[in-house]
C-alpha cells in the first residue's frame, strides 16, 4: 500500500519527527481513500452528502447532550462547506501520544460509535464513522475550536495535519463572519472541501441539505439550525418549539385532518427519552416515521412495536368505555387504527442496537414496553380531554374495519389464485425461463404495441414482460380492497408472487429487477409515478432492497445508415449529430424522434433499453422518509393545486426519479 506523505508543515521538523504511529494513522486514512464506499457508501452525490451529515451530526450530538443550542451551515461559493456550533468544542488538550485530542479525532478511525463524551451515542449504519473519514476525503479541512476563551486551529490536507494545533486568538476571531448577534463563547467550526479526486460530483444540493436539516430540527426541539447558500444568496432557518408535533403537522399540511391538534407525548424514562406525535387525516395510508437517536429506522423495531401496541389497545379501551364501539362489535384491529395515521416516533437511548441488513431496525428489547407505556398514557389523556377527537378517530377506524373485510376477501383471492401455490400466473405475463429471482427481470411495459415489441425483443431466458394498458388506479387515493380488485394491479401482484400488505414476503419475490418502461413523455412519467406510488405504499421493501428500476428509452435515433446512435436528451442528440457528421456530409445523417415506445421495433428496443450491455437503468432510491412522503402525497393526493404546482415546478425531477 502506498502512503501519501504529509506535506511538511512550516516551522516543524521534516521526516525525522515521523514516528511509526504517524505512519499507521495515515495508513488508516489511506484505507478510507482506497475504499471510500466502505465508509460513506458511495462517491456519488449521496456519498458527498454523507460528509455533510457526518459533520452536522457531530454538532447535533452536542445539542442532544444539551450542550449546543444552534448550528449554522454554509455552502460557500468555492465549494467548501462550513458547520458551526456552540457546543463544548472538541477537546484540544494533549493526549498521551503527545498529540492533541483534536488531532486524534481528526486523524484516527474510530470504529463505530462516538469518541468520548457522554449522552446518546449514535452508531447506526454508516453514521458515526467519524470526522476523520471526512478529513481523509477532503482536499482541505480546517477545524477551529473555541474553548476557555481561546481559539485553537488545525488544518489538514487529504487527512494529513499541516502542523500541530495552534492558538490564534479569542472570541473575536472565533466568531468572525458569523451572524453578529451570535456571540459564542465555546464551540466548534469546521470547513471542508470534498476532494475532487474522490467524488464524482462536488455539487452540494440545497434541496437535500435543507430537507435533512429541517428533519434534524424537528427531532431536536428548540435547536436552531440555519442554512446559508452563498452560491444563490439564500438562507433558511429552522426552529421548532413543537418538536415532532411540528413534524407531524408539516407531514399533514396538505391533508384534511381529524384531530386538529396532534396527540403529543414526551417523557424521560430513566435516561431514555421518548417523544411521539400522531394525527389522523382523512386518507387511507399509514405514514409512521420512526427514529432512534435521530437515525431514521425505516425497518421499524421495538419502538414501533410498542407504539402500535399502545395505539390499538388504548383506542379500543377508549372506544368501549365511551360506547363509541358497541358491545357486539369486534375489536378494532391494528390495520384499522393505522389507516390515515401520520405519526413520528423519536426515541433517544444510550446504547442503541441497530439490526438487519441495512442497520435500520431498532433491536433494544426494553424499548417496546417503555414506548408502549408512554404512548398509552399520552393517548388516554388526550382523549379524556378531547372526546370529540376520540369519536372522530373511532368513526374513521370503524369505516376502515368495514373496508378491511372487503379487502381481506380481495386479498385472499389474490393469494389463493396467485403465486403462493405457484399457479395461474396472469395470461398477459410473458414469463422468463430463469427461476432464480436474483437473475430474473420483470419489465412492466406501458401500452399494447410496446408490450409486443418488448416481448419480441427481450432475452426470454431471464426477461419477463408484463404489459399494462391505459391509466392505472391512483393508489394514494384508494383503499387496499380497491387496489387489490383493480384489474391493473392484481396481475402485477400475482406476477411478483410475494403477496401484498401485511402478508407481503420479500423472500417470495420472483424478480429482483423490476423495470418500469414507459414513454419518455408526460403521460409516461405519470404512469411511472402511479406505479412508483404503488410500490412505495404497498411494497416499500422492494424499493428499500433496491429492486425497482426505471428504464431510459431513447428520444432520438441518429443514423448514417451504417452507424447509429441513440440519444435520451437534446444534448445527446446534438453530440451524436456532431459526431456522425464530422466529415461534413450532414445530409446523409437522419434523425428520428421516437414519439412513444410503440414506434420502436423489437431490435431497437433491445439495443437501447433492454440489453444489459448497453441500457441505462435508474435505480429508484428514496431519500429521507419525509421527502418521499412529500413527493407521493403531493403528486397523488387529494388536493389538486399543490399537485399542479409541483408538477410544473419539478416535472424534470419526477422524470429523473430524484426522490
Ligand atoms: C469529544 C468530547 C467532547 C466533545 C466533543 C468531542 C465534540 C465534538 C464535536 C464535533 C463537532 N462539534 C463538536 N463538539 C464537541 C466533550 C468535551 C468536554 O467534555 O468538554
Amino acid at each position: 500500500m502506498t502512503v501519501e506523505r504529509a506535506p511538511r508543515a512550516r516551522g516543524t521538523k521534516a521526516s525525522s519527527s515521523y514516528t511509526a504511529k504517524d505512519i499507521e494513522v495515515l495508513e488508516g486514512l489511506q484505507a478510507v481513500r482506497l475504499r471510500p464506499g466502505m465508509y460513506i457508501g458511495s462517491t456519488d452525490a449521496r456519498g458527498l452528502h454523507h460528509l455533510v451529515w457526518e459533520i452536522v451530526d457531530n454538532s447535533i450530538d452536542e445539542a442532544m447532550a444539551n450542550q449546543a443550542t444552534r448550528i449554522d451551515v454554509a455552502i460557500h461559493v468555492d465549494g467548501k462547506l462550513e458547520v458551526v456550533d456552540d457546543g463544548r468544542g472538541i477537546p484540544v488538550d494533549r493526549h498521551r501520544t503527545g498529540k492533541s485530542a483534536l488531532e486524534v479525532i481528526m486523524t484516527e478511525l474510530h470504529a463505530g460509535g462516538k469518541f468520548g463524551g457522554s449522552g446518546y451515542k449514535v452508531s447506526g449504519g454508516l453514521h458515526g464513522v467519524g470526522a476523520s473519514v471526512v478529513n481523509a476525503l477532503s482536499s482541505e479541512m480546517r477545524v477551529e475550536v473555541l474553548r476557555d476563551g481561546k481559539l485553537h486551529v488545525q488544518e489538514f490536507v487529504r487527512g494529513a495535519p499541516q502542523g500541530p494545533v495552534r492558538q490564534i486568538g479569542g472570541l473575536v476571531e472565533a466568531n468572525r463572519g458569523l451572524d453578529p448577534t451570535w456571540k459564542r463563547t465555546h464551540g466548534t467550526r469546521t470547513f471542508f472541501q470534498p476532494d475532487p479526486e474522490m467524488f464524482e460530483t462536488l455539487d452540494f444540493s440545497w434541496e437535500t441539505i435543507t430537507t435533512r436539516l429541517r428533519e434534524s430540527a424537528y427531532l431536536n426541539k428548540r435547536l436552531w439550525i440555519r442554512l446559508r447558500d452563498e452560491r444563490t444568496d439564500t438562507e433558511k432557518n429552522f426552529f421548532f418549539q413543537g418538536g415532532v408535533t411540528s413534524f407531524v403537522r408539516h407531514l399533514n399540511r396538505r391533508r384534511d385532518v381529524l384531530n386538529g391538534r396532534p396527540i403529543y407525548v414526551e417523557r424521560l424514562v430513566g435516561s431514555t427519552s421518548v417523544e411521539v406525535a400522531l394525527q389522523y387525516n382523512d386518507g387511507f395510508t399509514e405514514n409512521v416515521i420512526a427514529f432512534a437517536n435521530n437515525i431514521n429506522t425505516v425497518d421499524g423495531g421495538t419502538h414501533v412495536a410498542g407504539f402500535r401496541a399502545a395505539l390499538t389497545s388504548s383506542l379500543n379501551t377508549w372506544a368501549r368505555k365511551s360506547s363509541t364501539l358497541s358491545e357486539k362489535e369486534a375489536n378494532l384491529s391494528g390495520d384499522d387504527v393505522r389507516e390515515g395515521l401520520t405519526a413520528v416516533i423519536s426515541v433517544k437511548l444510550t446504547d442503541p442496537q441497530f439490526e438487519g441488513q441495512t442497520k435500520a431496525k431498532l433491536g433494544n428489547a426494553d424499548m417496546k414496553g417503555i414506548v408502549q407505556n408512554v404512548v398509552t398514557e399520552g393517548i388516554v389523556q388526550h382523549l379524556e380531554e378531547n372526546p370529540a377527537d376520540g369519536r372522530r378517530m373511532i368513526e374513521k377506524c370503524l369505516t376502515a374495519a368495514r373496508a378491511r373485510e372487503a379487502a381481506r376477501k380481495a386479498r385472499d383471492l389474490v393469494i389463493r389464485k396467485g403465486a403462493l401455490e405457484g399457479m395461474a400466473l396472469p395470461g398477459k405475463l410473458a414469463d422468463c425461463q430463469e427461476r432464480d429471482p436474483a437473475r430474473s427481470e420483470l419489465y412492466i411495459v406501458e401500452g399494447d404495441s410496446a408490450g409486443g415489441s418488448a416481448k419480441q425483443g427481450r432475452d426470454r431466458r431471464f426477461q419477463a414482460i408484463l404489459p399494462m394498458f391505459g391509466k392505472m388506479l391512483n393508489v394514494e387515493k384508494a383503499r387496499l380492497d380497491r387496489v387489490l380488485s383493480s384489474d391493473k394491479i392484481r396481475p402485477l401482484v400475482i406476477a411478483l408472487g410475494a403477496g401484498i400488505g401485511e402478508t407481503f414476503d420479500i423472500a417470495k419475490l420472483r424478480y429482483h429487477r423490476i423495470c418500469l418502461l414507459s414513454d419518455a413523455d408526460v403521460d409516461g412519467a405519470h404512469i411511472s409515478t402511479l406505479l412508483l406510488t404503488f410500490f412505495y405504499r404497498h411494497m416499500p421493501q422492494v424499493i428499500h432492497n433496491g429492486y425497482l428500476y426505471i428504464c431510459q428509452p431513447p428520444l432520438y435515433r441518429v443514423s448514417t445508415g451504417k452507424v447509429t446512435r441513440y440519444a435520451t436528451s437534446e444534448k445527446e442528440r446534438e453530440t451524436a449529430l456532431k459526431e456522425l457528421s464530422r466529415d461534413g456530409r450532414t445530409k446523409n445523417v437522419t434523425v428520428q424522434r421516437f414519439k412513444g415506445l410503440g414506434e420502436m421495433n423489437a431490435d431497437q428496443l433491445w439495443d437501447t433499453t433492454m440489453n444489459p450491455e448497453t441500457r441505462t437503468l435508474l435505480r429508484v432510491e428514496v431519500g429521507t422518509a419525509e421527502a418521499a412522503d412529500e413527493m407521493f402525497s403531493t403528486l397523488m393526493g387529494e388536493h389538486v393545486e399543490p399537485r399542479r404546482d409541483f408538477i410544473r415546478g419539478e416535472a424534470r425531477k419526477v422524470r429523473n426519479l430524484d426522490i
